[in-house]
């Protein structure tokens, strides 16, 4: 994606993916944290040849800031292809007893199998993977909030790993699975930059905006005229409609000019901040 001029470093992807590998051996269930706005686009197709079988609950963070409607027709989706789906909101803890309760029912077989082999009854594990900025963190300190103990260093469980002890049958690797985002689609990198899981600095705003606005003209115009209070229907040219918001938001400069730039952020921190109501940039 050389117009978002990123660049990741082989190296560290290299590494993570090596403990990764080495944690998942550990674990009965993943977890993959998919931004709810953008469960495409925030998917790394690497997910599937990592996991190798091994059983996967696909969770739908910042569900708040979602398109409910498009959540639904998401879950329907990934259920088609026999996974199970969570909707979250790791900032309230909305959904995570969902969460919770799954991912044990989907850990317990193989928990099972270890009893028949004359094995102790142990809790499920499981651990959190997904994209910078997904909310790992989020729904870790959630989970915490309603666990039973730290589980670290006991005999039973692996040396050196930190597991939280949630409810009575789980436990989860304190350390989530960071993933790169996949960058080689341009839409892809376009999706990701607008809701935030790639830092400012690495982008063009300029062109991030063009793009977002014909994104929104496309899937969400009635929004934007309600909210900037335009005439329907909106002008085809992003330039235009950033004139028209600018004007309307009294974005200027000395001399009566539109602060492009200005009206650009404030147009990107009102979606984030859902003041242009809730949005889902993929559809299934
Ligand atoms: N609205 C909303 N924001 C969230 C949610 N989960 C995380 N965030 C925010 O997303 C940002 C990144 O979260 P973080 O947990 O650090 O992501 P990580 O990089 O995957 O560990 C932070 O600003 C969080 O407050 C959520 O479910 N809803
Ligand atoms: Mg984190």
């Amino acid at each position: 994606m050389d117009d978002l001029n990123i660049n990741w470093f082989p190296g560290h992807m290299t590494k993570a993916l090596r403990m990764m590998r080495a944690n998942l051996k550990l674990v009965d269930v993943v977890i993959e944290l998919l931004d709810a706005r953008i469960p495409a686009s925030s998917a790394n197709p690497v997910m599937n040849e990592l996991l190798e079988g091994k059983p996967r609950i696909v969770a739908l963070n910042k569900a708040d800031l979602a398109d409910p409607e498009w959540t639904k027709k998401w879950i329907n989706h990934f259920n088609a292809q026999g996974l199970k789906v969570v909707p979250l909101d790791s900032l309230t803890g909305s959904g995570t007893k969902a969460l919770v309760s799954q991912v044990e029912q989907l850990g317990a077989s193989k928990a099972g199998k270890l009893v028949a082999k004359g094995v102790n009854a142990r809790a499920v594990r499981a651990m959190i993977l997904g994209i910078p900025n997904v909310g790992k963190s989020s729904l870790i300190n959630k989970l915490k909030g309603v666990h039973v103990a730290n589980t670290a260093d006991r005999p039973g469980v692996t040396r050196g790993k930190q597991w939280i002890k949630i409810g009575r049958n789980l436990e989860l690797l304190d350390t989530p699975g960071v993933l790169w985002p996949k960058f080689e689609d341009r839409e892809v990198g376009f999706r990701l930059a607008i809701t935030g899981a790639i830092k400012e600095d690495i982008y063009d705003i300029e062109k991030v905006m063009v793009h977002m606005l014909s994104l929104l003209r496309a899937q969400y115009s009635e929004r934007l005229i309600e909210r900037y209070n335009l005439a329907s229907p909106l002008p085809e040219d992003a330039t235009e409609l950033l004139d028209l918001i600018g004007k309307r938001r009294g974005c200027l400069r000395s001399g009566g000019l539109i602060d492009y730039d200005k009206t650009r952020r404030l147009i990107l921190r009102e979606f984030r901040d859902t003041k242009l109501g809730k949005f889902t940039l993929d559809r299934p």
